[in-house]
């Protein structure tokens, strides 16, 4: 399954980068490649799903909700198996020196197949700040990390068809087809 985050800085629509989301089968990983543009140099920002989408064009990334916590745990790592973690999430993405986040990650978590932990219809986050992964000991460290306001967020688009398995579908899917095909394989 595949599915797709176009980010905008918070609030406006202005446009920083593109998330493409790839799941083999329902006992794979969930793969992440993108860019994030207009970022300050070297910087280390949080990086979650958050639990609601954004309906009727709202811009504000704080309509997002909460980190997405489906089992109600406390928030953690990425590396954090799921009692020690929000399904949400995904630690920390670093800016290079040109401000720019090449984004490559996989996470076994996050999923498009399971509903429980389905990341669909919801919104990717980026702070302002680093996650401390719950460790910080400050007062939000346990509920979002205390990776401060929200830069940029983007709704997940609900999945699309899985090109291995349907490579010759309808409607115009074809370019997007290919660009996952030459993302992700
Ligand atoms: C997406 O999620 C919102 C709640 O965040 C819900 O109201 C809406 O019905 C969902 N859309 C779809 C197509 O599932
Ligand atoms: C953004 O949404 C939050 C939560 O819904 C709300 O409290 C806040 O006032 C909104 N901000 C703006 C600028 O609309
Ligand atoms: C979804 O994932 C949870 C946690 O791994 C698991 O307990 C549950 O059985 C899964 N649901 C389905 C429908 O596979
Ligand atoms: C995020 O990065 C900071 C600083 O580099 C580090 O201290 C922190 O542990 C990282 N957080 C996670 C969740 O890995
Ligand atoms: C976070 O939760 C852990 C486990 O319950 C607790 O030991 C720790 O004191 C909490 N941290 C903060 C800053 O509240
Ligand atoms: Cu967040
Ligand atoms: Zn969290």
């Amino acid at each position: 399954m595949t599915s797709i985050a176009n980010l905008h800085a918070d609030s406006t629509t202005i446009v920083l980068g593109s998330l493409f989301f790839y799941q083999l089968d329902a006992d794979s990983p969930v793969r992440i490649i993108g860019v994030i543009d207009g970022l300050q140099r070297n910087t280390v920002h949080g990086f979650h799903v958050h639990r609601d989408s954004l309906m009727n064009g709202e811009l504000n990334c704080t309509a997002a909700g909460p980190h997405f916590n489906p089992y109600n745990t406390l928030h953690g790592p990425p590396e954090a198996d799921l009692t020690h973690r929000h399904v949400g999430d995904l630690g920390n993405l670093t800016a290079n020196d040109v401000g720019v986040i090449i984004v490559e990650l996989s996470d076994g978590i996050i999923d498009l197949y399971n509903a429980t932990r389905s990341i669909a219809n919801r919104t990717v986050v980026l702070h302002a700040m680093r996650d401390d992964g719950g460790k910080g000991g400050f007062p939000d460290s346990n509920t979002t990390g205390n990776a401060g306001a929200r830069l940029a967020c983007g709704v997940i688009s609900l999945p699309m068809q899985d090109f291995d398995k349907k490579p010759h579908s309808l409607k115009g899917s074809t370019s997007v087809t290919n660009l996952f095909r030459k993302l992700f394989t």
